[in-house]
């Protein structure tokens, strides 16, 4: 049993057992950043398969269930460094959209990291996260877009912070399967990660300024 065999248990949807072994694994000593690379690599797997028709919706929803079933257990190993900055961060997934995996594993890891986030979920208005900035003098508002339809949200919520005059106090840091820097910046965000680990590091420093 390997690394390659969790990324296996993605790929074939094998929820009843992948929980023992990505326990299995850390009892092994395997790193948890790289179980959770293993666990990517898998959904990535996924994703292809379901462009290619090969996967259907019902793979899709099952293969998401499978994902958070191993991620319950490698939470609790992705602890990070101590905190360096108290005040929250708001994290949201943009309007329309509801692909909540990544944005809840981002979330984890700051939270291990000893930062505070306020999660406002999955298809986020932007008047709501205009809100919770306004009320909790965030500094970072992290924001997840996995489709190509509603990635532009991100845009919205740009111009929304502008016209309500945060924008001078809070940084977007963004991310998700669609996204690049190049694209990020083009939507008004200031930062953009193509993973959790990453964007932890980002987060950070975005904080500092
Ligand atoms: C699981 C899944 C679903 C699940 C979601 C379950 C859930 N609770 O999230 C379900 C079945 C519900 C679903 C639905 C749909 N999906 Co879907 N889905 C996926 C899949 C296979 C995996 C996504 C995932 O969870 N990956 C694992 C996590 C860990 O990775 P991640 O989300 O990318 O997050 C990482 C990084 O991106 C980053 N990150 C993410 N957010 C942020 C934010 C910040 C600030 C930072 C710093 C970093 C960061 O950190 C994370 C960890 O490293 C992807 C394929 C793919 N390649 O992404 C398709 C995919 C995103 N889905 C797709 C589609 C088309 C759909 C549907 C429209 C299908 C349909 N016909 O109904 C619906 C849309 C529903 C909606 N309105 O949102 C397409 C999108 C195509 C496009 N470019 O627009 C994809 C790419 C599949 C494909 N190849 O065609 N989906």
């Amino acid at each position: 049993m390997d690394l390659t065999d969790v990324t296996n248990m993605i790929i074939e949807l094998d929820i009843d057992n992948v929980a023992s072994a990505v326990q299995e694994q850390i009892d092994a000593g395997a790193k948890p950043q790289d179980l959770l690379k293993a666990l990517t690599i898998g959904m990535e797997e996924v994703g292809r398969r379901y462009e290619n028709d090969e996967y259907f919706l019902a793979e899709l929803v099952l293969a998401g269930d499978t994902m958070k079933t191993a991620f319950e257990i490698l939470k609790p190993h992705l602890k990070s460094d101590a905190a360096i900055d108290k005040s929250p961060i708001v994290a949201a997934t943009v309007k329309g959209d509801n692909h909540d995996i990544g944005k809840n594993i981002l979330i984890s890891m700051l939270v291990s990291a000893g930062l505070e986030v306020v999660d406002l979920g999955t298809d986020c208005p932007p008047e709501k996260i205009v809100e919770a900035v306004r009320e909790t003098n965030a500094k970072v508002v992290a924001l997840s877009a996995l489709l190509t339809m509603t990635m532009r949200e991100i845009a919205t919520v740009e111009k929304a912070l502008r016209e309500a005059g945060l924008r001078d106090s809070v940084k977007i840091i963004v991310g998700g399967a669609p996204l690049s820097m190049e694209l990020a910046k083009e939507l008004g965000a200031d930062d953009y990660s193509p993973d959790a680990i990453d964007g932890v590091k980002r987060i950070k420093v975005l904080l500092e300024k």
